[in-house]
């Protein structure tokens, strides 16, 4: 055995200047982080002599806009990795259509595939309504009702998530998150404390976003930041969200429609006919505005879209993978 092996790894959670790893079989590990390394809950990492020497290029990000005094400031990363992004609206009260239509432009925006999860089907308010108005703003992905308490309806959503997939739930608070990460994990999580340590040079925090391992080699994020969660898209991830108006929109007159009342809009003349829900329309415009609001305010990641958006992960990728491994396991290189 050599103990200082370099090896490949997944993170639970991150903080400043350490990283709480999965140690196979079932352990959990601290490991030291570069000064300025950026890594995340759900990253994959070479781990070499209890230091983080390198992070391995990420499949998806879930991110949100910074904001700060109301102000964007950019991208904060949440967790990378994640495969799904289950969208949980409860059935229990109204179906909120802008909430799965924003999710669905973020899932677009960070690589992951979007399922949109009905929760609480046991006490529907009305179940065919709801299933209709969830298959109006779908836009193509994958939409089960299910109850937490139920065990065919559990499994169904763990059969759409398969090992070693990561899914992420995401929903208003008292959407049934909690309870369906506890029927998934087979029994109540831990509630998602801070992991506290002391490098040496004072103490370190993680975030409470977590990465578990559930029963059958998937994982899950599990995390408290994602209700409020901003726009973090550019408008071609809002027009992925809304596909049957970027096909009506080529029918437009001019290219650059913004089937705000121009001449020989399609768009419009689908809402007039009925084709298309006026509310659709409504939500269209609304999200883009958001967009263009964001890009004005120069937020990185809106600004330039998601090109820039890797570029800058690539560029945090490189901070840690160019610095240098030091010989012993003295502290992280400054
Ligand atoms: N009847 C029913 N109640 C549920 C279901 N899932 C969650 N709940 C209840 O809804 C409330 C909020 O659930 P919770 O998991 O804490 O929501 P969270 O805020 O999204 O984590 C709790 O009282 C749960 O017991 C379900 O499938 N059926
Ligand atoms: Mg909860
Ligand atoms: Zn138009």
């Amino acid at each position: 055995m050599h103990a200082h092996e370099p090896s490949r790894r997944r993170v639970v959670a991150a903080g400043h200047r350490i990283a709480v790893i999965l140690e196979p079989p079932a352990t959990e590990r601290l490991v030291h982080l570069a000064a300025h390394a950026r890594v995340v809950c759900g990253d994959d990492v070479i781990v070499d002599g209890g230091r983080v020497v390198e992070v391995l290029p990420r499949r998806t990000v879930l991110a949100r806009a910074r904001q700060h005094h109301d102000e964007v400031s950019g991208a904060q990363l949440i967790a990378a990795n994640v495969d799904v992004l289950g969208v949980c609206c409860p059935l229990d009260r109204p179906l909120r259509a802008g909430f799965i239509e924003r999710a669905l432009a973020l899932a677009h925006a960070g690589g992951a595939r979007p399922l949109i999860v009905l929760t609480k089907r046991d006490v529907a308010l009305d179940l065919e309504r709801a299933l209709d108005e969830a298959q109006a703003v779908a836009a193509g992905a994958e939409l089960i009702a299910v109850s937490a308490f139920d065990h065919d309806d559990v499994s169904v959503l763990q059969a759409l998530v398969q090992a070693p997939e990561t899914l992420v739930l995401l929903g208003q608070s008292g959407a049934g998150k909690s309870t369906l990460a506890n029927a998934l994990f087979g029994r109540a999580l831990q509630s998602t404390a801070e992991v506290r340590a002391d490098d040496g040079r004072g103490r370190h925090t993680t975030t409470r976003t977590r990465l578990v391992p559930l029963p059958w080699g998937a994982f899950l994020v599990d995390t408290p930041g994602v209700r409020a969660l901003g726009l973090a898209t550019d408008q071609g991830d809002v027009d992925a969200a809304f596909p049957e108006i970027d096909a009506l929109s080529a029918s437009c007159r001019f290219r650059d429609c913004a089937h705000e009342g121009e001449p020989g809009c399609a768009v419009r003349v689908a809402v007039d006919e009925g084709r298309l829900p006026a509310a659709r329309l409504a939500s269209w415009h609304k999200l883009r505005a958001e967009v263009a609001r964001l890009r004005a305010k120069s937020d990185p990641l809106a600004a330039a879209g998601r090109k820039r958006f890797e570029k800058l992960l690539s560029r945090a990728v490189k901070e840690v993978s160019a610095r240098k491994r030091p010989r012993d396991g003295g502290p992280p290189t400054p």
